[in-house]
């Protein structure tokens, strides 16, 4: 990393200006490992996100980012985004945990801007919450940890300063060990937990949330001290596995909608109200 940049934590901008005609991604987890899912971002970039005036992604685009100056493989991405962004389409792009470490060379390479995590923004008119989603899994004890310190500008200025291998070999240990971990958690402890979602809305003063990270797609309606709020889930995307999934979230008339690749997708609340 240049010394004289921010380390990724203080990379990110908490005030945008309104989105007027957005479309929401997050979690694709792009590997090359992974081609037809990456093939599918693609044709997502080429196809489908033109018509959108803002593409927001709420984190984990990447399967995992160690670092801007260890990204060749993940040029073609850049360039994507870069393509849409020069055409006049504001690329918005928010931290996951997969991909804390996405940084200035990256944003400007891709002509993107970072986003705070929470941010409050103006949505088709309404204030909103948008979050990669992970900090509301607040039962998940031992993951608050792990995000606490790889979140923190100390661990982040330390870890770039070690070589690319180093890094792959800790991230690669990083991965095993929360797959084999998240094997033993309950389903519930890797989801946001209610309480401070509601604590989120208040506090934002908002009604309306929009985010990712649990891979659980899904429009809830949510009863905020006696009035209602709105949680919108955005879907991952595995367009490898047996069962492809993936989406993304639009405005119609105003009002946002879950669209799914696949049609066998089915989640709580696609193209509804938001159900409870
Ligand atoms: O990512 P996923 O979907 O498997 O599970 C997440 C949580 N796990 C993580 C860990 C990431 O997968 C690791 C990859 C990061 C790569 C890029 C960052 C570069 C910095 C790396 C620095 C080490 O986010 C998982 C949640 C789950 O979502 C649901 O919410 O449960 O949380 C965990 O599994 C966390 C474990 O409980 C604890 C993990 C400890 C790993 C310790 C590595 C120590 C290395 C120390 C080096 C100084
Ligand atoms: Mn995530």
């Amino acid at each position: 990393m240049n010394l004289i940049e921010p380390p990724p934590a203080l990379a990110v901008t908490g005030s945008i200006e309104p989105l007027l005609d957005p479309v929401f991604i997050s979690d694709l987890h792009l590997t090359v490992e992974r081609p037809a899912t990456s093939r599918r971002f693609f044709s997502f970039m080429q196809s489908e996100a033109p018509r959108y005036r803002e593409l927001v992604i709420l984190g984990d685009l990447f399967e995992f980012w160690i670092g801007d100056d260890a990204s060749s493989a993940a040029k073609p991405v850049v360039d994507a985004l870069a393509a849409a962004s020069s055409a006049g389409q504001r690329v918005l792009l928010m931290h996951g945990n997969r991909d804390p470490l996405l940084g200035h060379d990256f944003t400007l390479a891709a002509g993107a801007t970072l986003l705070a995590d929470p941010i409050v923004v103006d949505v088709v008119g309404a204030k909103t919450l948008l979050s990669h989603g992970d900090a509301w899994c607040t039962r998940d004890v031992a993951y608050q940890q792990f995000r606490s310190m790889v979140r923190s500008v100390e661990f982040q200025r330390e870890f770039l300063t070690k070589s690319v291998e180093e890094r792959a070999a800790i991230a690669g240990s990083a991965r095993t060990r929360s797959d084999t971990e998240k094997a033993t958690k309950a389903m519930d402890i890797m989801d946001v937990t209610p309480d401070a979602v509601c604590r989120a809305l208040r506090d934002a003063g908002v009604r309306r949330i929009i985010h990712g990270h649990t891979h659980r797609p899904a429009a809830h309606r949510i009863d905020l001290d006696g009035a209602s709020a709105e949680r919108w889930v955005l879907p991952d995307w595995d367009v490898d596995a047996s069962e492809p999934r993936g989406g993304y979230l639009h405005f119609v008339a105003g009002e946002p909608r879950l669209v799914f690749f696949n049609d066998q997708q089915s989640c709580g609340g696609i193209n509804r109200r938001p159900a409870d």
